[in-house]
């Protein structure tokens, strides 16, 4: 393949890379730690840099590239809506979110939906809700709800969610945090049914804990979860924020277990298309109606122009069928993984297009690996020390996959 093209300069813009490096790590916080690399355009699933040198993108931004960079028809939605009306705040009616959320909730088969715009916020969303809901249903004392989370858990950065983070580099210098989360042992079943307490409201909880380094829990982790649950009147959130849509081989990764289903959903990034934050809480009628005008909100939320790319990046996924995309490529880049033999490589886990590939300890750091696949055209980043990610865009071609595949036996074995 051909791996240089002329990148498409734009009048007037810089695009010397060392300059353009330098003056970021000048003028922006530290906050991320960047691969070497400044991306000045992309389509479908590969990058170009500001010298024109092409990637395969497989970080997707974190998984919310799932339809490749710019689909058209997520583009086109976007300019006409952007030409037409963009927003109106939650003041006045807009003609573009009721069929969004419609869409949404048919696709995910629960009631009703509350449009927010990035992750953290639908997280924050969902932890207001269930702890209504334990007030006024469930009848737990005021100001007493608990709420079950999982060590290594990702759902965000607000103060409240880094507040039951149990990562130091998240939470450490940022306090005081406030009571009612619990920690357990993701995976663990008996250690969940041992942490409810008549005031427990919900048990919060990644499918596939993505950031922590893909870890995927044991098989009917999560049907044995919804039967606790259920069992002791706890509602179970699912934060599908990086495993919805398409990413695992299913619509929602929950759907690889029997009767997993949650009580309150909550989806993100891949729901922009890639261009635009929506995110969004799914929960029935009953939980959902417990919210009363005032009670929540954002000025951003629920707006025409995410509605528009939200509801047009739900039909490419289901028109597209990449959800059985996910899984068959998955499948294949996960078992030919397998095969590699490498005394770099521990272990190699995951589901659909979200793979983790664990790195012996003390040989070489992920990051280093990381370093050596963006040589190769590879854009990939570390989860934690160890483990290197592959979350490619859906739409991935089975001989891009196949090329893929070839750098990292080769970035992997040397
Ligand atoms: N839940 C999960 C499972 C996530 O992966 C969030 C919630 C928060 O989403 P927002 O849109 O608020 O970032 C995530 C986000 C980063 C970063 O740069 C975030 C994620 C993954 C990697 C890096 O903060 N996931």
């Amino acid at each position: 393949m051909n791996v240089y093209e002329p990148s498409n300069k734009i009048e007037g813009v810089v695009t010397d890379t060392d300059q353009l490096i330098a003056q970021a790590e000048r003028i922006s916080a530290k906050n991320y730690a960047p691969l070497p690399v400044v991306i000045s355009k992309a389509r479908g699933v590969w990058a170009w840099d500001t010298d024109g040198r092409r990637y395969l993108d497989c970080l997707s931004a974190y998984s919310s590239m799932s339809l490749g960079h710019c689909h058209p028809r997520v583009i086109d939605a976007l300019t006409e809506q952007a030409r037409r009306l963009t927003l109106t705040s939650r003041a006045f009616h807009n003609d573009r979110m009721g069929p969004f959320l419609e869409l949404l909730c048919e696709l995910c088969q629960l009631d009703m939906a509350l449009p927010m715009n990035t992750g953290a916020e639908a997280v924050e969303t969902a932890i207001k809700l269930v702890r209504k809901w334990g007030y006024r249903v469930k009848g737990v004392p005021h100001d007493r709800a608990e709420i079950i989370v999982c060590r290594n858990n990702f759902h965000g950065r607000t103060t409240t969610i880094v507040g039951f983070s149990s990562e130091e580099a998240y939470r450490e210098d940022f306090g005081p945090y406030g009571p009612g989360f619990k920690l357990i042992d993701f995976g663990d079943i008996d250690q969940l049914e041992a942490a409810i307490t008549p005031n427990t409201v919900a048990f919060l909880v990644e499918p596939i804990q993505a950031e922590a380094g893909v870890r995927v829990p044991p098989p009917g982790y999560l049907s044995a979860v919804r039967q606790a649950c259920s069992a002791q009147d706890v509602l179970l959130v699912l934060d599908e924020i990086q495993t919805g849509l398409g990413r695992t081989g299913k619509f929602l990764a929950h759907e690889h277990d029997t009767d997993a289903a949650p009580d309150v959903l909550i989806v993100g990034k891949a729901l922009g298309g890639g261009v635009y934050p929506v995110s969004a809480v799914l929960a029935p009628a009953a939980i959902m109606s417990l919210f009363q005008s005032g009670e929540h909100g954002s000025t951003f939320g629920g707006n025409p122009l995410a509605a528009a790319v939200g509801k047009t990046a739900l039909e490419i996924i289901r028109d597209e069928h990449l959800s059985e995309r996910a899984a068959t490529l998955g499948k294949d880049l996960l078992d030919r993984l397998r095969q590699i033999r490498s005394p770099l490589i521990a272990e190699v886990r995951g589901q659909g297009l979200l793979v983790g590939i664990e790195l012996q300890p003390g040989v070489r750091n992920a990051r280093e690996i990381c370093d050596r696949l963006l040589e190769r055209g590879v854009l990939t980043k570390d989860a934690h020390e160890r483990v290197v990610r592959l979350a490619p865009p859906l739409v991935i071609e089975k001989e891009e996959a196949d090329w893929l595949l070839k750098q990292l036996e080769e970035a992997l074995t040397i």
